[in-house]
């Protein structure tokens, strides 16, 4: 048993039932004239998580834990695209319109790749999702039953929309969740620091949060003296 210090209390997992969920590292949301950005968004702000997701990956490539990344992205004919979430609003480009990276939020599009910071290697997991939650419409589940998973890290954009979303399906499916503080960022950072609060809150009713070294700290101190 590995105990991370987190918040609201200690995050406790067995190594060989965790895996890494990185939530649509793509430069749709991160880079500019992308979806993020066509929102009225600025993509500045998803900088600072990127650093810290990379070193989040090292760490569970280095342990051979499983990772899963997930795009958010719709079908070219845009068949799985609901027209409530393309008509709402005024973006400056609708969700397959043409833009500097491709049509936006298409799977296949380089506005849909992952960054290359962020770049899932031979073995990895990659869950196209059509929703904001990463368990809707999509093979995820199946996934980590197949693989025996009871906890997941998350890291991922945006904090308060597509991360949270997913923590909030998989804490319903009974997965105790851990959110990387630094490893998260949002376009609007009280948003980020209100969605923190609520996942931790009441006793951790969504799931827990701690900082980046706080893990590094509890998996070093488990596996030292040991060989890898
Ligand atoms: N707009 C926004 O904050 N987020 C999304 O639309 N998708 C994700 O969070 N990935």
């Amino acid at each position: 048993m590995i105990s991370v210090k987190a918040e609201p209390f200690s995050f406790d997992f067995e190594p060989g039932e965790v895996a890494l969920i990185v939530i649509d590292m793509q430069r749709d949301f991160i880079e500019p004239g992308g979806f993020g950005e066509t929102l009225g968004n600025d993509v500045s702000h998803m900088q600072r998580a990127i650093a810290p997701t990379r070193n989040l990956l090292a760490l569970f490539r280095a342990r051979s834990w499983p990772v899963i990344h997930t795009r958010e992205c719709h079908l070219p004919d845009l068949s799985d695209c609901p027209p409530a979430k393309r008509d709402r609003g005024a973006p400056s480009l609708r969700i397959g319109d043409p833009g500097p990276m491709g049509r936006i939020l298409i799977k296949g599009e380089p506005g849909a790749e992952i960054i290359a910071d962020c770049t899932p290697i031979d073995g990895e997991i990659i869950i196209d999702k059509p929703g904001k939650g990463a368990f809707y419409a999509t093979g995820l589940g199946e996934q980590l039953e197949k693989l025996g998973i009871k906890s997941l890290v998350f890291a991922g954009v945006t904090t308060e929309v597509c991360v949270q979303s997913t923590m909030r399906e998989a804490n319903d499916r009974g997965y105790n969740c851990l959110l990387i503080e630094e490893a998260t960022e949002s376009y609007f950072p009280h948003f980020k620091t209100a969605a923190l609060e609520m996942i931790r809150a009441q006793g951790g009713i969504v799931g827990w949060t701690a900082p980046l070294g706080a893990l590094q700290d509890a998996v070093q101190s488990q596996f030292e003296g040991q060989i890898a």
